[in-house]
């Protein structure tokens, strides 16, 4: 005996509520989709025992099971379609947790910065720029007057050995000092001179304290009655500006074929005021440059008359006085490109 139109409709109830009862428990879009199919798909429970019913049926039955079957699969598919939306929900805010917290702050733009050998030679330029310097410059490749025959160093002087000079085809050398921007500010224009000179400088010289390329800055006067005192007052106020301002200073004897008398210029030990340390190897002092009267034969290679002007001269590396200011230990580091580096002089 086929089961009557009502009967059949519990059936279809009841294996619908099974659906919605396993679908609880699914928790993925395919495991989903196997579930619906196995209830309402094609070859679903639903549709299997529609088919039954049908064949069973008598014709006046019929279309009263056809509509309890439409019913179930309806429902089956409302239900499919609330537990999509569900899961898919339910995914995206896991995404959107794991991924994107919409409440922080923005990210800040991180700012470039100068160099900290940029900003030693530009607070150097200042301090000389309070006292009437002018900044000079010259070029990088030079001629060997420039840089060695106008600074009485003849070509048998050993400053000029292959050892320590990058010589160029052609008579041209990279400048191992700047002096050369000195030489031809001289040969352009009659003193008064008050100039300073920083630049790019080459020496066949590498190792912590030394880089083929370095960083000087030399300074220039040439004016009637210049004398040893105005040198002297004149470093003593950079290194009070520059390292600190109560330091002590001493001048050496030394030699320069540019110069005479010349001398070293020591100043007192900024990190243990002259007490002893580890920085100025237990003298109390630290050798910061060198200095010196202009030779005569100097002004006589420029044609400036040595009887009516005298000038001093100094010079000093900016990269040891970055050195010492910041208390790097490795001058290559300057030259290194590394950013944790820069980032500390921020
Ligand atoms: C002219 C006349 C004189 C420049 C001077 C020094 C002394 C000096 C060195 C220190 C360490 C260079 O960086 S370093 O290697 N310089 O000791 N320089 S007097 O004298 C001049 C320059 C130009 C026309």
């Amino acid at each position: 005996m086929s089961p009557e139109p009502e009967d059949l409709s519990r059936v279809f109830g009841a294996l619908v509520d099974r659906y919605e009862q396993e679908l609880v428990h699914v928790h993925s879009e395919p495991d989903l989709r196997a579930l619906h199919a196995r209830f309402a798909g094609r070859e679903g429970e639903i549709r299997r025992r529609l088919a039954e019913a049908l064949r069973e049926a008598p014709p006046a039955h019929k279309r009263s099971i056809g509509q309890a079957g439409n019913t179930a699969l309806q429902r089956a598919e409302e239900l499919f379609a609330a537990r999509l939306q569900a899961l898919r929900q339910a995914a995206r805010a896991r995404d959107l947790a794991r991924t994107v917290d919409v409440t922080l702050p923005g990210r800040g733009r991180r700012l470039g910065h100068l160099h900290p050998l940029t900003m030693v030679r530009r607070e150097l330029e200042a301090i000389f720029g309070e006292l009437g310097f002018v900044v000079a410059t010259g070029p990088q490749v030079e001629t060997d007057f420039h840089n060695f025959e106008a600074l009485a160093m003849p070509k048998d002087h050993p400053a000029r050995d292959m050892q320590d000079t990058f010589y160029l085809p052609g008579d041209l050398l990279l400048r191992t000092h700047t002096s050369p921007v000195q030489v031809r500010t001289m040969l352009a224009q009659k003193p008064p001179i008050r100039i300073i000179a920083p630049g790019r400088v080459y020496r066949r010289d590498d190792d912590a304290t030394h880089s083929p390329m370095f960083n000087q800055i030399e300074g220039l006067v040439v004016d009637e009655g210049v004398s040893m005192a105005d040198l002297k007052g004149t470093l003593l106020h950079l290194i009070r500006r520059f390292f600190g301002p109560s330091l002590g200073m001493r001048l050496r004897p030394s030699f320069f074929p540019f110069t005479e008398p010349s001398a070293e210029v020591d100043m007192e030990c900024p990190f243990c005021h002259g007490s002893g340390c580890r920085t100025c190897k237990g003298t109390g002092f630290i050798e910061i440059m060198g200095c010196g009267m202009v030779d005569p034969e100097v002004f006589r290679q420029v044609g400036i008359d040595s009887e009516r002007y005298t000038g001093f001269a100094f010079g000093g590396g900016i990269d040891r006085m970055a050195m010492l200011r910041y208390g790097v230990s490795d001058l290559r580091l300057f030259f290194s490109g590394d950013v944790r580096l820069s980032r500390q002089f921020l």
